[in-house]
């Protein structure tokens, strides 16, 4: 008899963090973890972990045979930053990775004929403006809109939002029998802000970069220029999205790909509200031309309304909630301690 579990993978990393403690609280259902790290202390007792690779296939038939998954949350990644120092590395993990996972829900899908949820945190990297002339005109950007990813993580979250697309509504058209679909939902996340974890790889970190070294006294060189503008989000929204995208009833589900968003801040409005809460803090801008250029093609802000139509979406912390109630008394208390 298989064990019902949730799997998720990439566990370790900023989201999983967060997104163990709020299942944990819910639980119904064993968590079952998969990452090439270990977990850290307090959340080790909450979860069956795995220091495991998502492409060892062997363990993938393992789990299967063992694990009957109601859902699979997919957070293993490489960032856009990362990604491109290590292209293939990036593509074999945020590519490969996810198709072996979809492959994994589609046969248990098979078996237990019912559809295994597979929620899939995609990214504002997936868009791709070409000059910020464009930026400041096409502020708002809807889901289908400049799709023209720049970056190698950019490309593999597009392609991966089809293939789970491809998954849940043309997998195996053409077999004999009818199959039971995957039903794969994805949200489009801005950058992300925990006050628990400080983020690596990614190009959006300049601005929790920015406020964990402000809380630890320590200078800050922000890696883009000040007037540089892209959409942010607390890390408690950002689960709260992944469990309300999961909860929605099907019927409610128009579209398998939501953007999600919060506030949208220039890196030197980020600055200011950070100097509001640590005013002697140094921050100051030395832009990365390279990096630059990414955010550049970032939105400055995402069109979430089909989210709030479909399932009810809105975040709970503005920016000044998110700076006040969430971020600055956390993280002031895990600096001080
Ligand atoms: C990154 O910067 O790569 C990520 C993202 C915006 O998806 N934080």
């Amino acid at each position: 008899m298989r064990k019902k579990a949730i799997l998720i993978t990439g566990a370790a990393g900023e989201i999983g963090h967060a997104l163990i403690e709020a299942l944990a609280k819910t639980g119904d259902i064993p968590l079952l973890t998969l990452d090439l790290d270990p977990l850290p202390e307090d959340i080790r007792e909450l979860t069956t972990h795995w220091e495991a690779d998502i492409l060892d296939q062997k363990l993938l038939d393992r789990l299967v045979s063992e694990y009957e998954f109601e859902v699979i949350y997919h957070l293993a990644a490489l960032l856009s930053t990362r990604g491109e120092f290590s292209p293939g590395a990036a593509h074999q993990v945020n590519v490969n990775g996810t198709m072996q996972l979809l492959r994994l829900a589609a046969e248990q899908s098979e078996w237990r004929r019912k559809p295994v949820q597979f929620i899939f945190p995609s990214s504002i990297a997936v868009y791709g403006l070409p000059d910020l002339e464009t930026k400041t005109q096409y502020a708002r950007v809807r889901e289908w809109e400049w799709n023209y990813p720049r970056t190698m993580y950019g490309a593999n979250k597009l392609y991966c939002e089809l293939l789970g697309v491809y998954f849940s509504e043309h997998y195996r058209q053409l077999a004999a029998e009818q199959s039971t679909m995957v039903d794969f939902r994805a949200v489009r996340f801005p950058g992300l802000i925990s006050a628990f974890t400080v983020p690596s790889g990614g190009t959006s970190d300049y601005g929790p970069e920015m406020l964990h070294a402000a809380a630890k006294g320590e200078p800050y060189g922000c890696f883009v220029r000040p007037d540089v503008r892209i959409p942010f989000m607390a890390m408690p929204d950002a689960v709260k999205s992944l469990l309300a995208l999961a909860a929605a009833p099907t019927e409610a589900i128009g579209q398998r790909v939501y953007n999600v968003t919060s506030f949208s801040l220039s890196a030197e409005e980020f600055k200011q509200w950070v100097l509001k809460f640590f005013p002697a803090a140094q921050i100051d801008f030395t832009p990365d031309v390279k990096r630059q250029t990414i955010v550049d093609s970032w939105a400055a802000e995402m069109d979430d309304s089909a989210a709030r139509r479909d399932w009810g979406w809105q975040p709970d912390y503005d920016v000044q909630r998110a700076f006040e109630e969430y971020l600055v008394p956390n993280i002031k208390k895990r600096y001080q301690d």
